[in-house]
């Protein structure tokens, strides 16, 4: 509050000048009656004013007037908006600059083979994040990812086993069995000693095709009829450190062949017992999955993809061994027999996809 004193002859009159000054909400603080050097009696009144009143009637509309509550709420909402649609703008054009390189990087994984529905499952974590704003960085996340989701099968040779190779017809069973007695009895640091078993008494020239090897390389090879020749060339094999099993090409879906070639699989034997899938990189992704579920009833250990040479488009593959979390145990990359033939690799694999992104 601010005090002015107004004179007046009697103090009503005093009053009156302050309320048509300042207005009702004056209050009157004190009243005197004074005798004045003139001789007068004067009346002196001190009243105090309301400090907006004060100013707005001092010094006019310049006056910053004091702002109601409403007023001042209402600013704040305004400023508060104007920061909101400046925040949806940058989020917005972040989003689509997100978008663009999502949909980018989307598009050239699924131009290589990989599957749509296992891209978005890994990408849909990092929306918002910067690695989904570069694409450098959301390529190689990406390349990352999938090499922990591949699976390698470790080559090991310390205790005695039989490797039964099963698959369609032509696959390359036959010969990569060649290429792997080679390795295993000549080509590693340690030999090991190899036998040969042939359960393909099917196909014409299979037993000859098998032999032929077999004699090349010096190494024992027993052909067998059924079941029991099985088993009892299975009795017979402490002689090996490992047992080579070639079988006959059967297709998918021929559900006898299969069911007999469980028989053998369930054999009661004193050695480990795998069986590895070989299968083809060329074959088209519809057919490798069903190849593998039908397959799978035989207790798969491993695959062996052959015929890399065939075909430079391995995304198909790739995208098979990421949803089947497959483990690998070689690749076959040409018909020349011990020599085309490498321990299964992912970097093998990332490789050739990353120069096939490279070009894309
Ligand atoms: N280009 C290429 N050809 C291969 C590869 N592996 C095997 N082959 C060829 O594929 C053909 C079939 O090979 P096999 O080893 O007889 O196949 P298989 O699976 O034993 O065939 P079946 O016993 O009839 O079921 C042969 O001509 C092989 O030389 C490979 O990695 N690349
Ligand atoms: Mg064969």
């Amino acid at each position: 509050m601010i005090h002015e004193t107004f004179v007046a002859s009697d103090p009503k009159s005093a009053y009156t000048q302050a309320v048509e000054k300042y207005g009702g909400k004056i209050e009157l603080v004190s009243a005197k009656q004074l005798k004045y050097d003139d001789g007068k009696l004067r009346c002196e009144i001190k009243v105090a004013i309301p400090k907006a009143i004060y100013l707005r009637k001092t010094l006019g509309d310049e006056v910053p007037v004091a702002k109601s509550e409403e007023t001042l709420l209402m600013e704040e909402i305004a400023t508060l908006k104007s920061q909101l649609s400046l925040m949806k703008e940058t989020l917005q054009k972040d989003i689509s600059v997100n978008d663009t390189v999502i949909s980018e990087v989307k598009a050239l994984f699924m131009r290589k083979g990989i599957a749509e529905a296992w891209l978005d499952e890994v990408i849909n974590g990092l929306v918002g994040t910067p690695i989904a704003e570069e694409r450098k960085l959301l390529v190689s996340y990406l390349l990352e990812e999938i090499d922990d989701a591949l699976k390698e099968k470790a080559e090991d040779l310390s205790v005695p086993k039989v490797m039964m190779f099963v698959g369609p017809t032509g696959t390359g069973k036959t010969t990569t069995i060649a290429k792997l007695a080679a390795r295993y009895a000549y080509l590693m640091d340690t030999p090991y000693r190899v036998g040969l078993i042939n359960l393909d008494s099917y196909k014409v020239g299979a037993i000859e095709q098998l032999k032929h090897y077999a004699d090349i390389m010096q190494i024992d090879h027993i052909a067998v009829e059924n079941v029991n020749g099985f088993k009892e060339a299975l009795e017979r094999s402490d002689a090996y450190d490992v047992m080579l099993v070639d079988t006959a090409g059967m297709s998918p879906y021929d559900t006898q062949k299969l069911i007999h070639t469980v028989e053998y699989v369930d054999s009661d034997t004193l050695k480990e017992l795998e069986v590895h899938l070989v299968l083809p990189a060329t074959v088209k992704y519809e057919d490798m999955e069903d190849i593998y579920t039908n397959f799978s009833f035989l207790n798969l250990d491993s695959v062996i993809i052959t015929k890399f040479d065939e075909t430079k488009h391995l995304g198909t593959l790739l995208n098979f061994m990421l949803v089947y979390g497959v483990p690998m145990s070689y690749f076959s990359i040409g018909q020349e027999v011990p020599d085309d033939l490498r321990v299964a690799s992912k970097e093998y694999l990332l490789e050739r996809l990353i120069g096939d992104i490279d070009a894309g």
